[in-house]
């Protein structure tokens, strides 16, 4: 007998199976993830020119940020090709969703994270997930230089976005944005760390244009944080630092496809000091009501710059990708917020506190 919630439709496989390269009979490795709310932001809106902009929210994936999307092509491909096991290298989200889809999969998942240079939430995440987490000494290019080497000496698939159905995946994004509203964007900022998903972005909607399902596309433009931005630098860094760790990447492994997506497209790449993320974050915390991690905000922070610079023209159509949620990373949070009040429970103290701050 079949399982009534078993069958429930589900997931970006489902919804766009037609365009992704999982073969009919595939047991869909799936949590639900994708249609992810696009919200309207008012506060880096001008409409008196006309400029509309809004955030994907892809840290409303089930594990909290875009990897899932393409997770779970990656891991019902793996499943599919009889692995029993996968492996990554990770500043923090892929371990996150690589473990959490290996889980559901019942295959075994090797996370090789840089040691101590990870948010709480996503060890948190990748640890009760039940993967076997393995810190190194050194940064993320390193972790990824080790990890390259495993599927040819031993029966392992390797999940980074190296592995082209993690870019499959991740083009849905591109689709869903135009499905939500009803044409493609003119600007499309968004965080470049590895480099995967702009290039990703960029396949979604040039396969979108090419079906005649939008007349146009978007200009790409990568955003990087500038103690890791080797985009700007023209070469790969070495010991990039930035408080946004998701996207702390010297030697991004889809150069060629994200630079061909920023030329192409005629967008550019650009990058925002720590400062500039950290306020960027906060605004959209404060005054959007939307938590994302650092590394996200990077995306808006690019945006903030240009949009007071004048050069976002009259009547643009502009999205922002905030790939993971700020839940992720309470640690920074917290170091910039104003310390909690403390008061006693003698009778008014609480009364005249509320009277004083809302004058
Ligand atoms: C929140 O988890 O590389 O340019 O190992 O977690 O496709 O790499 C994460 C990257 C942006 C950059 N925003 O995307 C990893 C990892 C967040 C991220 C990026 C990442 P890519």
């Amino acid at each position: 007998m079949t399982d009534p919630i078993e069958e429930q439709p589900g997931g970006i496989i489902q919804r766009y199976r037609t365009r992704l390269p999982v073969p009919v009979g595939a047991r869909l490795i799936h949590i639900n993830e994708g249609a992810t709310p696009l919200v309207h932001l008012p506060f880096m809106s001008d409409v008196s020119r006309n400029i509309r902009v809004y955030a994907k929210c892809e840290g409303l994936n089930p594990t909290g940020s875009f990897k899932d999307r393409g997770m779970t092509v990656a891991m019902t491909m793996a499943v599919h090709e009889n692995s029993r096991a996968v492996i990554c290298a990770s500043t923090g989200n892929t371990s996150a969703s690589a473990a959490a889809y290996a889980a559901r999969a019942g295959v075994m998942a090797f996370v090789v994270i840089p040691d101590g240079k990870i948010a709480l939430g996503k060890l948190a995440q990748a640890m009760m997930h039940g993967a076997k987490v393995i810190q190194i000494d050194g940064d993320f290019d390193a972790a990824m230089e080790m990890v390259k080497r495993i599927p040819e000496e031993a029966d392992v698939t390797l999940v980074n976005s190296v592995n082209p159905y993690r870019l499959h995946g991740q083009k849905t994004a591109a689709f869903e944005i135009i499905d939500q509203l009803g044409r493609a964007p003119d600007y499309h900022f968004l965080p470049v760390g590895n480099a995967g998903n702009i290039s990703a972005y960029w396949m979604g909607y040039g396969e979108y244009a090419d079906s005649g399902l939008s007349d146009t596309k978007p200009r790409m433009i990568g955003c990087q944080a500038a103690g890791a931005a080797p985009f700007i630098s023209g070469h790969p860094i070495e010991e990039p630092e930035t408080i946004a760790t998701a996207i702390r990447i010297g030697n991004p492994q889809s150069w060629e496809l994200a630079q061909a997506a920023v030329d192409e497209s005629r967008g550019c790449f650009k990058s925002s000091t720590d400062n500039e993320i950290l306020k960027s974050q906060k605004s959209l915390a404060d005054r959007s009501g939307i938590f994302c991690e650092p590394a996200s905000a990077v995306s808006v922070a690019g945006l903030q710059v240009d949009m007071t610079g004048g050069r976002i023209p009259d009547d643009s159509l502009v999205v922002c990708t905030l790939t993971g949620h700020g839940l992720k990373d309470p640690n920074v949070a917290i170091q910039q917020s104003p310390d909690p009040f403390r008061l006693s429970d003698r009778s008014g103290e609480l009364r005249s506190f509320i009277l004083d701050a809302i004058g």
